[in-house]
């Protein structure tokens, strides 16, 4: 059995094939924004803006990379042995479509009228050209305005309080900047859904491991909270999709180009830090994971709902039932580039050469190249607690990284103490970083041989809701109830 995980995240787009009966990955594709599709004007996953708290993305793209990356699947592995698809996206980005959307899903759903790209199908659909990403961080009017609406009701009823990057706040600030293209939209997705949709030709629901980072979702009863919805705007209700896990329908007919066969089973698209639980076997209670990616996550299986005391970090629902714990860094892995290139150095240095030269220094420093979110600091640079500019370029790696690491255990404490910790994303490959987090939060460090642990993660979902409807639950554990709401 073969199932497909695809992974639509900040930088690029990831397809990877995962044999469920061997237990490990077969083929995988991807296509980066910024090298494969430079006409959408989005180097590292957003359009530029004068404004550096606006991260906006053009949601074409996303559509014209998965296009790609099974194009480029295709051309490796014989895609019509794939029998189920599931998948996830960056969290919090959020889709604006218009009256044009239902026929642009019929159109894909349609063998007969198919268009020739899926950029042509979402011609004149949408009812907003940006999509807000998670980067964002221009709600400050509209988070305070929820937080004095309702206070630490927000954070008990939806596991956040309200923050500037969630979904909820982006959709207020839109309502109010353009009236008139908020009146025109009829349905918003989050990228999850957003590419769930484009897959079955049809709405998918948000599930609520994703829907959770929208400041929208009652956790208790997995169902929009009308009240908040309607505080946001009267008319959000009806333009929110339906809320769910498990099966979001069947493929679409246009996707046969790629070799895949229109009709198998597509699961709910999840969010990239549920489907990376997920995707590094963290589902269940016991290990914690760091995502050392874009943006830095640390996040745990979490057995009772319960939220972070300072209001940092999130709750969300955890793909295999119950929830999720999450804290996120802005400034993660661009910042360590961003340190590299000052520093002028290879990665054999940046990722243990300058450990080997300065690892007991004891320096620190912070990089805030991006206003932080966790806790939230103005982006103000290095700020570094000794001369910077004095400094070995061994010390101003190995400081940076201790920097966010210190962070990281400071902000994570709420979640729990953990024996071991799982660290996956591009920046997990140096032995520096591992051996720094092993020493600040006094674990033991596995590395996984999954780098793409978030579409891993979506390739499992895939392959339990294949078992599932094959009847084999008995062979590979309980699968999750499929959780509906409105
Ligand atoms: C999580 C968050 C990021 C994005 C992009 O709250 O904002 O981790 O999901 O990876």
């Amino acid at each position: 059995m073969y199932t497909l995980g695809i992974d639509s995240s900040t930088q690029g787009v990831k397809a990877l094939v995962y044999d469920a009966e061997a237990g490990k990955a077969v083929a995988s594709a991807s296509v980066n924004f910024g090298r494969d599709l430079p006409e959408y004007g989005c180097p590292d996953g957003f359009l530029t803006n004068a404004d550096a708290a606006v991260r906006q993305a053009d949601p074409v793209m996303w559509a014209a990379a998965l296009d790609m990356v099974l194009a480029r699947l295709q051309s490796q592995f014989d895609t019509s042995k794939i029998d189920a698809i599931g998948g996830d996206g960056q969290q919090h980005g959020s889709v604006y479509l218009n009256g044009k959307w239902e026929a642009a899903l019929a159109g894909l759903a349609s063998a007969a009228q198919a268009p020739a790209s899926l950029p042509e199908a979402l011609a004149g659909a949408l009812a907003r050209p940006v999509a807000p990403i998670w980067m964002d961080s221009s709600t400050h009017a509209q988070v305070a305005a929820l937080d004095a609406r309702f206070g630490d009701a927000l954070r008990a009823r939806t596991g956040s309080p309200a923050i500037e990057r969630f979904t909820g706040p982006q959709i207020m600030k839109f309502a109010a900047d353009d009236p008139d293209a908020f009146a025109a939209t009829r349905r918003i997705h989050l990228v999850s859904s957003f590419i769930c949709s484009l897959l079955i030709g049809a709405d998918a629901p948000i599930d609520v491991g994703d829907g959770a980072g929208m400041n929208l979702l009652d956790l208790s009863s997995c169902r929009w909270d009308e009240e908040i919805c309607g505080f946001i705007s009267p008319a959000l209700a009806a333009k929110l999709p339906a809320v769910g896990n498990g099966r979001a329908g069947a493929l679409a007919p246009y996707f046969a180009k790629y070799g895949l066969r229109p009709g198998i089973p597509v699961a709910a698209f999840t969010g990239d830090n549920p489907a990376s639980l997920v995707g590094v076997g963290a589902d269940r209670p016991g290990v914690a994971v760091m995502s050392l990616g874009t943006s830095d996550t640390f996040f745990a299986a979490m057995p009772t709902f319960r939220t972070d005391p300072d209001g940092f970090g999130h709750v969300f629902g955890n793909p295999s039932g119950g929830f999720m714990s999450l804290a996120c860094f802005k400034n993660g892995s661009l910042a360590r580039e961003k340190v590299r290139a000052m520093v002028g150095c290879g990665y054999d240095f940046f990722d243990e050469g300058a450990f080997e030269q300065a690892g007991g220094c004891g320096l620190r420093a912070f990089p805030y190249f991006e206003e932080e979110i966790t806790p939230i600091h103005p982006a103000t640079g290095i700020e570094a607690d000794f001369d910077w500019n004095a400094a070995s370029d061994a010390e101003k790696v190995v400081s940076v990284v201790r920097g966010q690491i210190l962070n990281m255990f400071e902000r994570t404490r709420w979640i729990g103490a953990f024996d071991v910790i799982r660290v996956t994303g591009g920046a997990s490959r140096s032995k520096g970083i591992r051996d720094t987090i092993a020493s600040v939060f006094g674990a033991k460090v596995e590395t996984l041989e999954v780098p793409d642990s978030a579409a891993m993660g979506g390739a499992i979902l895939a392959s339990r809701l294949l078992a599932y409807s094959r009847k084999i639950e008995s062979q590979i554990g309980p699968m999750p109830a499929l959780r509906t709401g409105m």
